[in-house]
């Protein structure tokens, strides 16, 4: 349900960063930043300003930007200023209490989405497009990625769904206009059959060349595995650009399995560091090694550590506990320590990131495992999810033998248009989109 009053909340994480953001949307904005600055704010649109603002007691409580935007050329179409303080979680919860203590009624802490719950009321945004924001930012992979800002810069008519909804009007609307004159000679049940038909064959063709497009793998898995103290956390570390794993000059530091994202060269990675392989290991050291024995059936690909003391015997060990198979590739670490004659590759802990990604390959890797090749998608996931839902309803539709409640089918599956699309007004069917939300409020 829609609250009047302005609103604000942060805009960003409240953690310990370079700025922090807040938003404050409604009809006090301008009433609000003359009391922040002490002075009569600029109306000026869109116009970062650096200015002082001072706490309810008239303290400084920090010189940074702020950006007015004036209704209705703002994101929720209200007047809207965006305040980025130095990223102080203790200068968010003074902004926040200074809000507070300003006693501007109707004044509040945004709810979960509403800002772009305004947006959609105000008519700034479709539904569709606020979805569309929702999905950016939690994007698993570059083609969703460009398909969900085309929705969002485009409009609702570039959703891949956008047709199916015009087939939908047209044959709701044809079936409506018949039911009055079923006994009519000139009605025609069989025609009205078909032309379901015809929509559902639609739909399914749609799925079958789109599901696994939309779901397509976009992360590449890969397992550090080989004999204790070869340098697996040591790499694993280098790989994500981080001090994660413990490394030390013991034999068995790692324990439990350590995984971690990153991405290189725009490639989504998961890096797993393991236990090392000996054959004594102790009681933790051997449960860690069985747990990185279990998950190892989903990874993609395997690097194999060996350094000059490394056994024949050790590496055989390793492919018998591993799936190894030829999805792998062999490293010999150490690089700087030791001199190796053999042709595989070599790399050292003081080579530089960069080095060490073009030596082992990664990008030649993921491009190996990961069907991504950017394709071009015209469906989101929740657009997948909804046809199948859609297609849940065949099944009745097609025995039904009553026109009226295959109308009524059919206004379902147009209701289920409607909520997709956001074309019913209906504020009780927004609160519970704008439930789901949790991003950026
Ligand atoms: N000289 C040299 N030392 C290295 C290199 N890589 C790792 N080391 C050292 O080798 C030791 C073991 O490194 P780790 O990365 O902990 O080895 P690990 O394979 O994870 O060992 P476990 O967790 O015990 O299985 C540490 O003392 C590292 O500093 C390298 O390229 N050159
Ligand atoms: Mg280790």
């Amino acid at each position: 349900m829609f609250s009047p009053g302005t609103i604000y909340s942060n805009i960003t994480p409240l953690v310990k960063s370079p700025v922090i953001g807040y938003r404050i949307s409604g009809p006090d904005v301008l009433d609000i930043l003359k009391k922040l600055t002490k002075r009569n704010f600029s109306r000026e649109h869109s116009v970062i300003k650096v200015v002082k603002l001072y706490n309810y007691v008239g303290e400084i409580l920090d010189k940074c930007s702020v950006v007015y935007f004036k209704s209705p050329k703002s994101f929720t179409g209200e007047d809207v200023c965006e305040i980025f303080l130095h990223g102080s979680p203790l200068i968010a919860s003074q902004l926040e209490q200074t809000l507070k203590n300003f006693k501007i009624p109707g004044l509040r802490l945004a709810k979960n989405g509403e800002f772009s719950f305004r947006s959609v009321l105000n008519s700034k945004n479709s539904l569709k497009q606020v979805k569309a924001i929702n999905a950016i930012i939690s994007n698993e992979s570059f083609s969703s990625l460009e398909y969900n800002k085309k929705l969002l810069f485009g409009g609702d008519v570039l959703s891949g769904l956008a047709p199916l909804r015009e087939d939908i009007i047209n044959l709701f609307s044809e079936i409506t206009a018949s039911i009055d004159f079923v006994d009519d000679e000139d009605f025609n049940f069989k025609q009205i059959k078909e032309k379901i038909l015809a929509f559902y064959l639609k739909c399914n063709n749609i799925l079958l060349n789109n599901k696994s497009k939309v779901n397509q793998k976009n992360i590449c898995k890969v397992m550090l595995i080989g004999p204790v103290n070869v340098g697996k956390s040591t790499l694993f570390n280098k790989l994500i650009d981080k001090d994660r794993a413990i490394v030390t000059d013991i034999k068995g530091t790692t324990r439990d399995i350590l995984s971690n994202k990153f991405i290189f060269d725009g490639k989504k990675f998961e890096i797993f560091d393991t236990a090392g392989q000996r054959s004594k290991q102790g009681k933790i050291e051997k449960y860690g090694y069985k747990k990185a024995q279990s998950i190892s059936k989903d990874m993609d690909h395997f690097f194999v550590l060996a350094d000059k003391n490394t056994k024949k015997s050790d590496i055989k060990q390793l492919f018998d506990d591993f799936p190894v198979g030829n999805n792998h590739t062999f490293i010999l670490t150490k690089s700087d320590q030791y001199q190796y004659k053999s042709k595989n590759i070599k790399i050292s802990q003081n080579h530089d990131r960069d080095l060490i990604m073009k030596k082992i390959k990664v990008s030649q890797i993921h491009k190996k495992y990961v069907s991504y090749k950017n394709q071009k998608i015209d469906f989101n996931l929740e657009e997948i999810d909804f046809l199948e839902r859609i297609l849940e309803y065949k099944h009745d539709i097609v025995k039904e033998t009553d026109i009226l409640i295959i109308a009524q089918l059919m206004r379902n599956i147009l209701d289920d248009f409607s909520f997709e699309f956001g074309y019913i007004n209906n504020e009780d069917v927004y609160d519970r989109v704008f439930s789901n939300f949790c991003i950026g409020k």
